[in-house]
């Protein structure tokens, strides 16, 4: 693919050429290597940058396959950079939700933890809970002489762990939501071109079209960057009575979607009108009737808040307008109450989870701590420690890291 070159040497910008497989030229580019152990995965990395066009680079990348590589899974690069050391798990997922950012306020939020100039609340309880345990060393150690650990003390310190805890998991279940960004759910009957709106407004053939009713049957995802943030649209599965199983599921995802989005867009056409009474039951405000396909007939007077038409593109920029506008007072609200919340954020699911688990193995330990002797409770201590340590990602635990990173980004 690249011409027959000795090892290249590391770091150093190479112009190459790449041809296919009966030698002619498709694309020309730079070649960088990085040799382990300096690069981001600390393996050997050969990195090749090449024009974006997707035909050259699916041909490229299936040629390279039948040569045997193969394609990232997701979030591979970053496995391997913590299996080899280079990153810490904390480090992992910061970096994740940085680039899931959906707003550049959230972003530069999210920037201070990643680039080191605010703790993670992990990094924070962590020390929390080393000085906990320092006291029951002391305690422990100094039994015997006048240097007394009182309980209470132990008690107050285990109290305001359990405060800060209830705090960043409140935080977090507030914010899960603001990270999920202004995101706009296109429903309605079936085959009313949702799907045709959905394109139309990313500005390109994502999902499948066709005057056959039931052509979606999944939830399908697209962003639109905005200068205020993204606008994330859902494309649905048209909403109908049938028999069909993969649409039934279909339809249930997107009712399951209604309560949970920030705006729902209910698309009606001359020949699929329907009451969005599905979404009305179970969402009051926040929806939005639109009027597809107003190129065949003209909505009725005050029958929609929208006209437009997929097809002519006859009032999508009026809506499109509309959504910015909406976008750009949702970020607004959001950033005005981030103000309100604790400083720094969980950067992940599992973290949420450990903190769980955490405070309830605290719990059992404030309530026993009349009656235990203060070895016994040390003795506890430790077990919980070790999962503390697995859990900030100091101890290596192959299966709840391929969990992890299963949820990132292809390849980052
Ligand atoms: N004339 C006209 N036809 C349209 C317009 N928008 C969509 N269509 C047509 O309507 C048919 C259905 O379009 P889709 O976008 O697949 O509709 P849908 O609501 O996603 O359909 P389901 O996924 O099956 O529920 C297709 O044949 C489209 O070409 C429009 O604005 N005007
Ligand atoms: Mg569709």
């Amino acid at each position: 693919m690249v011409p027959p070159m000795e090892e290249p040497e590391p770091r150093r910008v190479y112009r190459i050429r790449v041809r296919d497989r009966d030698g002619q030229p498709i694309d020309d580019g730079l070649l960088l290597y990085f040799k382990s152990p300096h690069s981001l995965t600390g393996e050997d990395v050969l990195e090749l940058q090449l024009h974006g066009n997707p035909h050259s680079l699916r041909k490229i990348i299936s040629h390279a396959i039948c040569l045997g590589a193969r394609q990232a899974r997701p979030g591979e690069f970053l496995y391997r950079a913590y299996l080899h050391h280079k990153i810490s798990l904390l480090k992992a997922e910061s970096l994740n939700k940085l680039i899931q950012a959906p707003s550049f306020e959230q972003y530069r939020s999210q920037f201070q933890e990643y680039s080191g100039q605010r703790r993670s609340p992990i990094e924070l309880l962590r020390e929390q809970w080393m000085d906990l345990i320092g006291l029951f060393y002391v305690a422990l150690d100094h039994s015997e002489d006048d240097i007394v650990v009182e309980k209470d003390l132990i008690l107050q310190r285990i109290q305001d762990i359990l405060e800060s805890i209830r705090l960043y998991r409140k935080a977090y279940r507030h914010s899960k939501k603001r990270w999920k960004g202004f995101s706009v759910l296109i429903t309605g009957p079936v085959n009313s071109g949702k799907s045709s709106l959905f394109n139309r407004l990313l500005g390109d053939s994502r999902a499948l079209v066709s005057d056959i009713p039931g052509t979606t049957r999944d939830l399908l995802e697209g962003r639109i960057s905005s200068e205020f943030g993204d606008i994330i649209l859902l494309d649905s599965a048209g909403i109908r009575k049938t028999g069909d199983d993969i649409e039934k599921q279909g339809i249930r995802r997107a009712i399951k979607e209604i309560n949970d989005v920030s705006l729902v867009l209910w698309v009606n056409s001359p020949d699929m009108d329907s009451n969005p009474e599905i979404v009305i039951g179970k969402r009051k405000t926040g929806i939005v009737r639109v009027w597809n396909k107003c190129d065949l007939r003209p909505a009725g007077r005050g029958h929609s808040d929208f006209e437009v038409s997929s097809r002519t593109r006859k009032g999508i920029s009026r809506l499109y307008r509309f959504l910015e506008e909406k976008a750009q007072s949702y970020y607004q609200d959001e950033n005005e109450e981030e103000g309100n919340l604790l400083e720094g954020d969980l950067s992940s699911h599992r973290q949420y989870l450990f903190l769980d688990r955490l405070a309830k193995h605290l719990v059992s330990l404030r309530d026993s701590l009349e009656q235990r002797s203060w070895e016994i409770l040390l003795h506890d201590l430790e077990r919980y420690n070790q999962e503390i340590q697995l859990a900030s990602g100091l101890v290596t635990h192959q299966m709840i890291y391929d969990r992890v990173f299963q949820s990132f980004c292809i390849g980052k």
